[in-house]
């Protein structure tokens, strides 16, 4: 980045800092990855300089002859890669892409139900503070309180009491299986619409260790940066008779024109989870899950669940006497890069909550499997028992920068 070296020294030496510490880290956060030169590229292209309001070949500003291929390309490989009958690759993220088709399916002030956001739902779900709780009247539905699991038959009370226009399946911090037929009957049953939001799980989707919600769903919404491991973005996977109002809602509707240099990129991401690889990567995933999640548990922590079918396991410390935020504060001065979370029906605030919140999709980039997964565990236990010992935490960091550093992205 030698031009931007010279020009702006200060943000320069700024990401090269971040590009240090994403390299020396154990990086936890199960919505984090780290993407691909090639996807990178794409990003940081002069296709940053377009404009291009509208769809392929129905734009209103001129020069699209390249955008408009790019734009076509993304979108059938996204039809292709899930397996849906129509594409919208415009959304800028997973947040915009709830509220574009919400925007498209709904009249103001409808009724929408999701997953309670301190039970692993999302804000876009329907909470009160984001606009799909200020705008929609929103009803929330909340986790089983003996298992922490998704209850279908709790579900489909509410839904039949209260009549949703709109259910909406799938959550940020919910480490097992969702039941997206069983959703769908649900929704058939009050005449709702259903729209499942697999941004946590798309990369296991495309890479057949999770299953599906493409058919049994309207409207399947997805980040593009997670599991999937492309650029920051949004896409929007739409049944038979939804392309149109669901294009609608995200342009015009939401936003102006979309971000072409993303659009590009979320085309070669998709190009890269069609590879028998990332079919591998997928599976080593959630192999390095359940062996973290076991070893854990081994080390006397409480999972909710008791252990994981995906990539994120949410770790509930009620029992050891430390708070979320007070562990992934410490993790991280041991390069250890978790978030804090609420665990259900938690007692304490969401800004200093009972849990913390790991996954395996930037570690199993790395190139970590199993072996390395129980040297984690044995870390975060041991820095649960350090949490206030500085001496013992900068030994523990040393040891972490170490072992990271060994792997190296291959690309
Ligand atoms: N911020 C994302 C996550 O961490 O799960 C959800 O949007």
């Amino acid at each position: 980045m030698n031009n931007l070296l010279n020009f702006d020294k200060e943000i320069a030496e700024l990401i090269a800092l971040e590009e240090e510490r994403e390299k020396y880290s154990i990086r936890l956060i199960p919505s984090e990855n780290y993407v691909s030169k090639a996807v990178r590229e794409a990003t940081g292209s002069i296709l940053t300089n377009k404009y291009s309001e509208g769809y392929p070949r129905k734009r209103y500003y001129e020069g699209q002859e390249n955008i408009d291929l790019i734009e076509q390309i993304a979108i059938d490989r996204a039809k292709s890669l899930f397996g849906s009958y129509g594409a919208n690759v415009q959304a800028l993220s997973g947040a915009p892409a709830n509220l574009g088709v919400m925007l498209g399916l709904l009249k103001p002030n409808d009724k929408i139900m999701g997953m309670a956001l301190p039970h692993g739902g999302h804000l876009t779900h329907g909470w009160k503070v984001s606009a799909s709780g200020i705008y929609y009247d929103s009803v929330q539905y909340e986790l089983n309180p003996e298992t922490s699991m998704l209850d279908y038959d709790m579900i489909r009370d509410l839904a039949l009491k209260e009549k949703p226009k709109l259910i909406i399946a799938g959550s940020s911090a919910y480490p097992r299986f969702i039941d997206f037929a069983k959703f769908r009957e649900i929704a058939d049953e009050v005449g709702a619409y259903l729209l499942s939001d697999m941004a946590h799980i798309a990369g296991l989707v495309a890479g057949g260790v999770h299953p599906s919600p493409v058919p049994h769903s309207h409207v399947v919404t997805t980040t593009t940066h997670k599991t999937l491991r492309g650029p920051r973005g949004g896409m929007a996977l739409m049944a038979k008779g939804f392309v149109r109002k669901v294009n609608k809602g995200i342009f015009p509707g939401l936003q102006g024109g979309p971000h072409n240099h993303t659009t590009a990129a979320i085309a070669v991401a998709l190009k890269e989870a069609s590879q028998d690889s990332f079919k591998l990567y997928a599976q080593q995933i959630v192999k390095n899950a359940k062996v973290l999640s076991e070893e854990l548990i081994n080390h006397g922590f409480n999972l909710v669940t008791n252990g994981t079918d995906n990539h994120l396991i949410l770790i509930d410390l009620t029992n050891k006497n430390i708070s979320g935020k007070e562990l992934s504060v410490a993790l991280n001065k041991v390069h250890i890069v978790t978030n804090a979370n609420s665990v259900p029906f938690d007692k304490r605030s969401p800004m200093d909550p009972s849990g913390i919140r790991i996954g395996t999709p930037a570690v199993t980039t790395k190139g970590m499997k199993e072996t390395e997964m129980k040297e984690i565990a044995k870390w975060i236990n041991l820095v649960s028992q350090n949490i206030n010992n500085e001496t013992k935490l900068t030994k523990i960091a040393n040891e972490v920068k170490d072992f990271s550093l060994k792997f190296n992205l291959e690309n």
